[in-house]
């Protein structure tokens, strides 16, 4: 144990606690989460915005040991408190997404235009406190994972982190492939997170997906001009091989062999079949098992690759539950799973120890 309290992991957990049941500052922790409570681009439903609350809150449910790789609490666990900034920037972009669509329905371009540009400057202010913050703890030397919110509200943190280890590779597990660009005219949208990051962070080498379901003609264009910098296993394809006997581990190591030493994990929940995340922002039928996703980041970490840092996205507990109520917890409690098999073999991928 590395903070010198007196936590035990076993015991039941006070619901005031922090992340993973434990009150731990950032400052002593070797992993800070980030929480973007910010989905003001969400086109089809919102809800992302409360994911890191419900996770945090689905967290104390877990137990910390973990069998394949050991106690990650034991490193320390943080997640920082929710800014006021992203949560304000959230109100104001969904009322002039909302605004904006409006406009577009009525054809009234003009209006149209200064609605797109509000939910723009909100985006940016997101953009500006992610960079920041992300930046700021990846210059101490943590491993830092952001939580959104909607995709595109992660995308700061995807540059900082390619500013640190330029060259990365980026997995990205999604039933879309985000390469649309400003979708619905919304420069910083969910649907328009990849697309940016090829546009705006030439440090990164490569994006690598899995999962992808659910695109338009155009983004598959995208894919096949990129000189191999966007590499896409579609899901239709892998779906069709594992009906005709070829397993999963397999197409999971042909994956990873398309990444770069240095991975960077994004991870968007509705990658997973939907049974698995049944209230985010758009859902697919298909998708990744549990046990598939987690066997991926396993085999980035057990290739000798090293996992630089996470999001995790669109996890968006039940809308009909409130505050507090733990009835229906699902989502966040996949979400949260999720997000510690992330930080276990992360910090396996970066121990020196084998
Ligand atoms: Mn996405």
């Amino acid at each position: 144990m590395s903070a010198g309290d007196d936590f035990d992991p076993a015991a039941a957990v006070p619901s005031d606690a922090g992340i993973f049941g434990r009150n731990i500052s950032p400052e002593q922790a070797a992993v800070v989460l980030v929480p973007v409570p910010f989905d003001g681009t969400a086109s089809y439903r919102p809800g992302a915005a409360d994911g890191p609350r419900a996770m945090l809150r689905a967290s104390h449910q877990i137990d910390l040991f973990d069998l394949e790789t050991g106690s990650p609490w034991e490193a320390g666990i943080a997640m920082l408190e929710e800014s006021e900034v992203v949560r304000a920037a959230c109100r104001t972009a969904r009322e002039a997404a909302g605004r904006a669509r409006q406009a577009s329905e009525d054809g009234a371009d003009a209006e149209q235009e200064v609605h797109q540009e509000s939910v723009d400057e909100a985006c940016r202010r997101v953009n500006d406190y992610v960079g920041n913050t992300v930046d700021e703890w990846l210059a101490r030397g943590k491993l830092v994972g952001t939580l959104g919110g909607d995709h595109g509200s992660v995308f700061a943190a995807i540059a900082a982190h390619a500013g640190r280890y330029p060259g990365m590779g980026i997995l990205h597990i999604d039933a879309h492939a985000d390469l649309r660009p400003a979708y619905e005219g919304f420069t910083w949208s969910h649907a328009s997170v990849m697309h940016n990051v090829l546009q705006r962070a030439a440090d990164v080498s490569r994006i690598v997906q899995v999962g992808v379901r659910d695109f338009s003609e155009q983004e598959y264009r995208v894919i096949e001009g990129s000189g191999g910098r966007v590499r896409t296993h579609f899901w239709p394809d892998l779906g069709r091989e594992r009906l005709r006997g070829t397993p999963f581990s397999e197409q999971a190591a042909r994956v990873v062999a398309d990444l770069p030493d240095d991975v960077y994990v994004s991870f968007d929940i509705d990658g997973l079949s939907p049974e698995l995340c049944p209230h985010t922002g758009t859902p697919v039928p298909g998708g990744l098992s549990f046990d598939e996703a987690v066997h991926l980041i396993r085999e980035v970490a057990e290739s000798g690759r090293r996992i630089v840092g996470f999001d995790l996205v669109e996890v968006a507990p039940n809308p009909s539950g409130d505050a507090g109520d733990e009835s229906d917890e699902w989502d966040a409690n996949v979400g949260m799973r999720i997000l510690y098999k992330l930080i276990g073999w992360a910090l396996r991928s970066q121990s020196t120890v084998p």
